[in-house]
């Protein structure tokens, strides 16, 4: 069975169970032209986006193709390094931590530039990359730039339909643009009109800042060219149509430009492919659009609402009374800031919007979101616009099965899958072990060599950290088809780490060497630093909740008693979930090291908090409080993603006032977007989440976070309520959530109290739940 057959049963359960739309239209607004790039609304349909800056004189319009990446597939691996593994070990045994991550530096990275740390547009790594600029001059009669006044300004982003617009008047003449890319025809629209006749005046352009040209044939503009694939420079091609279509007035070439003089409408048709895994992609760009012009717009309009509503109205939420949205979303975040109180359909709104960017940024059959989900407007996107496999991929993942967007995890598998076949090499070069693995960072060609320095890139987890998101997909759906075709992938790095983890003498536990805790270091006791360890505690954490999974798995599939049998008596050697340091905080290393920077944004080391659910306040009090200690240490301030991550864990401790404390203080609002490390989390006027600079997985851990203080199902029961703040108890509302074992939550509360809650799932079954603080079974309804 493919993924996409397991998607099409899924939309068909989820489309005749829940149709309830958010009541009250969710949307962002803004009453001026965006000044910088993170004040453009986005808009994508999982494969193409567009982010409008609005401009009423000029407007640029940012393109993106999710599959554009420059690079291209290449074999990094040092097949030498394994014979550096003893030597390395017995330096790592010796305690001379230092000296080995010398030798890893040595002969254990990847070969040639990795990653180009991070500036990897033109070595093989690749990077995400713009499309390109589709640049819009407007003119207007009897007004130029010196004189233009315009007024009533309102350019805003309507959630519940996906659709974008903006309406202004120029000397009493109403001006509209809409935009959305649309879930029906694939393809980008853009519609611009005035409620008087022949008013519209422009000039169409494209371009992109390398690697293009422009040509206009038959009325369309197109754009074409190869990126750097970082060897023989014959990397990716592309091609981008823009077709204008209009009604009234006059249309003519001018150069690489088209000029539309005293036009009544006009519609434009983005179209955009690439030679990523569509040979045809040239004719396909043309398909697209020929197929979309024969359409009214307002038919396809509707059908891309009806196929994004098919998403987004299994959810809603309310978290009572609220000034809503009369405030510019700008003026909005700053009004929370003083007073979060009058405005609890914030979070509703930035709950909503994650869920609006996990349906737009990625697509059954094409790629997970990456570092911006797809809406990039540079050539070097930070960080190569990659899949970081420390946190970043897997956060992006984590709100979609519980608010309900399931197969939006299937993407993902996909990536996954094709990361196997290179990670068996990797597995081999460099630990002479069996299975696949990957480190900290891949792309779209299935990087999974260590990365090119040992402070960062060495991490074992990777691969059995991205495993945790493909198990959750099954833990919520229950789909015995999707565990077959996710199996070997999960057995594939559980092989790896049963195959290559060693014996730490001092403790007798199996683990990983070499690795590093993402990204952190410490002092070792001659005053050197380093990050190079033995069994960093996520490893161990992940390798026991891998080993369980692939146990739980074996079982479930009736398949490969030996593997089980050996991967049971492997566990019963592996270090436990957590060790509590002598200062109470959980050990982030076999060692208690003290950390270089104790503040470091990574908290790795809870890792068995959440995701995994190893760390429970019922479970492992002691290791729950240990793990409270290390999130008071390491302090709130941090980058977006971070914050979020704190966010859930709190929500994972049951703290939900420190949970809101991170949920607020992540929806700080900032403009910044010079990198930053350490600190300065927030949004920019779009509500995108800034590192800073734009990172989405702040916006998909808040969305997760925002979720996990409503509901919990990972301890054995479904937990409603588990971490109200205070803010939000006063009266609420879910529909359509989910809970692991395939069941939908419905549920109300007043005062903290939960009223009234509904359990659905496919046939009636029995199912614990804690409720107001009291544990039962009920059976679910159908
Ligand atoms: C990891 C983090 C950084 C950033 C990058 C994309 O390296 O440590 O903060 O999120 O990924």
């Amino acid at each position: 069975m493919t993924l996409r057959y397991i998607l099409t049963s899924i939309l068909t359960i989820s489309i005749t169970t829940s149709s309830i739309a958010q009541v009250k239209p969710l949307r962002l607004w803004f009453n001026k032209p965006a000044a910088q790039w993170e004040e453009t609304i986005p808009v994508g349909n999982g494969r193409l986006g567009m982010m409008s800056d609005g401009g009423v004189l000029r407007e640029n319009v940012v393109l993106n193709d999710i599959t554009l990446w420059s690079g291209g597939p290449q074999d990094a691996n040092n097949y030498e390094a394994h014979k550096s593994l003893p030597e390395i070990r017995r330096l790592l045994l010796e305690g001379k931590n230092d000296e080995a991550q010398q030798l890893v530096n040595r002969n254990f990275v990847a070969k040639g530039a990795g990653s180009g740390h991070g500036d990897g547009a033109n070595v093989p790594f690749g990077c995400y990359q713009v499309l390109g600029n589709l640049r819009m001059q407007f003119a207007y009669k009897g007004a130029d730039s010196s004189n233009m006044r315009y007024q009533n300004y309102r350019r805003e982003l309507a959630l519940n339909d996906a659709v974008a617009s903006l309406v202004y008047q120029v000397r009493g003449v109403t001006y509209r643009r809409e935009y959305f890319t649309s879930f029906g025809d694939d393809v980008g629209l853009i519609r611009i009109s005035a409620d008087k006749p022949g008013q519209l005046n422009l000039r169409l352009g494209l371009d992109r800042p390398e690697r293009f040209q422009t040509v206009v044939e038959n009325n369309v503009l197109e754009m074409s060219g190869q990126l750097n694939n970082g060897t023989d420079g014959n990397g990716m091609k592309y091609l981008t149509k823009i077709k204008p279509q209009v009604k009234g007035g006059k249309l003519t070439v001018s150069g690489k430009e088209i000029v539309i003089t005293d036009a009544d409408e006009i519609i434009i048709y983005f179209s955009a492919g690439t030679d990523f895994k569509t040979k045809n992609f040239e004719s396909e760009t043309q398909r697209l659009i020929d197929v979309a012009v024969k359409k009214s717009y307002t038919v396809q309009k509707q059908a891309h609402i009806a196929n994004y509503q098919k998403l987004y109205n299994r959810t809603t939420l309310h978290l009572g009374g609220s000034k809503g949205d009369d405030l510019p979303t700008d003026q909005r975040l700053s009004a929370f800031q003083k007073n979060p109180a009058l405005d609890n359909e914030l979070p509703v709104l930035f709950f909503q919007y994650g869920r609006y960017l996990s349906i737009s940024s990625t697509r059954v059959g094409l790629l997970p979101p990456n570092l911006q989900g797809l809406w990039a407007n540079q050539i070097q996107t930070p960080w190569n616009g990659d899949y970081h496999l420390d946190v970043n991929i897997q956060m992006n993942q984590w709100p979609v099965e519980v608010v309900n967007l399931s197969e939006l995890n299937l993407p993902l598998a996909d990536l996954v899958k094709g990361m196997v076949k290179p990670g068996e090499k990797t597995a081999k070069a460099y630990y002479n072990a069996d299975g696949w693995v990957a480190h900290v960072i891949t792309n779209v060609w299935g990087f999974t060599e260590p990365g090119e320095e040992a402070s960062w890139g060495a991490s074992n987890a990777g691969s059995g950290w991205i495993c945790n998101n493909l198990w959750e997909h099954y833990a919520f759906t229950k789909d015995k088809n999707y565990l077959k075709e996710i199996y070997p992938i999960l057995k594939g790095a559980a092989e790896f780490y049963n195959s290559a983890l060693v014996k730490d003498p001092k403790t007798g536990w199996l683990v990983t060497a070499p690795s590093i805790s993402p990204e952190n270091s410490f002092y070792l006791p001659n005053g050197k630093t380093a990050a190079i360890c033995m069994g960093p505690t996520i490893d161990n954490q992940m390798t026991r909740e891998l080993f369980t999974n692939v146990i739980t798995a074996c079982e479930e599939l009736g398949v490969d008693a030996a593997l089980k049998t050996s991967l049971e008596k492997k566990l019963k050697n592996l270090p436990p979930p957590g060790v509590v340091g002598s200062d109470g905080r959980l050990m982030e290393w076999l060692e208690e090291y003290k950390e270089v920077e104790p503040k470091h944004r990574h908290i790795a080391h809870l890792y068995g908090l959440f995701p995994a659910p190893l760390i429970t306040p019922s479970k492992t009090p002691d290791l729950a409080a240990a793990a409270a200690k290390t999130l008071e240490a390491r302090g709130d301030d941090s980058p977006g993603w971070s914050k979020a991550y704190k966010l859930l864990f709190w929500a994972r401790l049951h703290d939900g006032n420190r949970a809101n404390k991170l949920l607020q203080e992540l929806l700080v609002p900032t403009l910044d977007t010079n990198m930053n490390y350490g600190a300065g989390g927030g949004v920019y006027p779009n509500l995108l989440v800034a590192g800073p600079p734009f990172q989405i997985d702040g916006n998909f851990g808040g969305t997760a976070g925002i979720a996990e203080m409503l509901i919990q199902s990972h301890d054995g029961y479904i937990d409603i309520l588990p971490s109200i703040p205070d803010a939000w108890k006063a009266s609420g509302e879910v529909k359509g959530l989910k809970a692991r074992g395939n069941f939908t939550v419905d549920f109300k509360w007043k005062d903290g109290k939960v009223t009234d809650y509904r359990i659905v799932s496919q046939s009636p079954q029995k199912v614990m739940v804690k409720v107001n603080g009291e544990k039962k079974e009920i059976t679910s309804t159908r």
